[in-house]
């Protein structure tokens, strides 16, 4: 190893926490396999052997969006091309409910800032949900859709997140973090919430006792530096507020987006990224390798680089496939057990919040 890697090492094993420029370091000139292998230490003290997943329903309600972001395959126009869609609290219910069979612990909702739409049709869908799968975990409405609820509804973010937890909602996914850069956000992304925005309604969420997850979408117009400084920015909430649950790097998948021309990112890229999101964000127990995104075999590599979780069966996944996600649109148990023992880790399904459903 390099001096400036055994330092790192060092730090690592001594529970020290890594500098912004142990961050940079790591991207730039960091050995890959010697950072695997720093990556799933750290891994190891968190969850040991096990590798976590969940058997989930994604439900997208619509896809017509008045915030058109640069890097997004899914949304579309009103009256647009590409087969815009809303569903009615029925059909949200029903879509949700014909999941149910399959044994899933979690819906997943995440959808699109639809023009029209009043803030009590999200409220209507949760409560449906939840009043009649009281059982079944609700996570819900990235930071991105809460804070503009509280723009169509007139409630600060605290009341929208209130009235939610009150009819259901369990916690909130991680999306829409993108990148913490405002510059980058008014290039890509102006007309939603900025980085100050996305922080302080998850902020907000953990005061109330919410959990959250957090996300950061890298491989477009970002910088290494812009990176690390959402790694920290993430580090920093999470120590004043504590709640986030797991963090989820996701992938730039270009095709049809208006970023076509930019090319997806490389393995080692990702499996970069995904080590060093584990040693950066020291109070952040998981991490996330979402193979809908990465696809199955860097999935599976990444269990040795720091990921813990490999997010759930997902059944039906909309977003990632309109960017051009080459993977299916769901996956067996089965397949996701074996996938996880084959790589030499125990297979533990877990519920939303982490408790252990069963070890396979
Ligand atoms: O916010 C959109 C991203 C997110 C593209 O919390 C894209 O457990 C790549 O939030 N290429 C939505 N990414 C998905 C999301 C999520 C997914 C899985 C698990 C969890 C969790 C959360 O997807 C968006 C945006 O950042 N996204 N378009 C694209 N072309």
């Amino acid at each position: 190893m390099e001096k400036k890697m055994l330092e790192i090492q060092e730090k690592i094993k001594n529970n020290i926490r890594l500098s912004r420029e142990d961050g940079l370091y790591l991207y730039n000139s960091g050995d890959l396999l010697d950072l695997g292998e720093l990556a799933r230490w750290k891994k190891f003290q968190v969850s040991g052997r096990n590798v976590f997943f969940n058997v989930n329903r994604h439900i997208n309600l619509t896809n017509i969006c008045v915030s058109r972001c640069k890097f997004c395959a899914f949304g579309v126009d009103e009256n647009g091309k590409g087969g815009p869609y809303l569903m009615s609290v029925d059909e949200a219910f029903d879509y949700g409910a014909a999941a149910v069979d399959y044994g899933i612990t979690e819906f997943h909702i995440v959808s699109a800032l639809h023009p029209h739409m009043p803030f009590d049709y999200y409220v209507d869908i949760v409560r449906r949900l939840h009043e009649t799968f009281p059982d079944i975990h609700i996570q819900a409405f990235t930071a991105v859709e809460i804070f503009y609820f509280s723009q169509i509804s007139g409630l600060s973010i605290r009341e929208v997140l209130s009235a939610l937890k009150a009819v259901g909602l369990g916690s909130m996914p991680g999306g829409g973090a993108e990148v913490f850069n405002d510059d980058i956000r008014q290039k890509l992304c102006p007309r939603k919430a900025m980085s100050d925005e996305w922080l302080e309604v998850h902020r907000i969420a953990h005061e109330l006792g919410i959990k959250t997850n957090c996300t950061m979408l890298y491989g477009h117009i970002e910088t290494i530096e812009d990176r690390i400084n959402h790694f920290i920015r993430l580090r920093n909430l999470e120590d004043e507020t504590p709640g986030f649950q797991a963090f989820i790097p996701l992938p730039f998948l270009p095709e049809n987006t208006s970023l076509s021309h930019i090319s997806r990112t490389s393995a080692i890229d990702d499996l970069k990224t995904i080590a060093i999101s584990r040693l950066m964000l020291d109070n952040i127990d998981h991490i996330k390798a979402f193979w809908i995104m990465l696809g199955l075999p860097i999935a599976q590599i990444a269990l040795d680089f720091g990921a813990d979780d490999i997010d759930g069966t997902v059944v039906e996944e909309r977003i990632m496939h309109a960017a051009g996600a080459p993977t299916e649109k769901g996956i067996s148990k089965e397949k996701i057990i074996k996938l996880i023992k084959e790589s030499g880790y125990i297979p533990t399904e877990r519920d939303t919040l982490y408790k252990v459903i069963r070890a396979y």
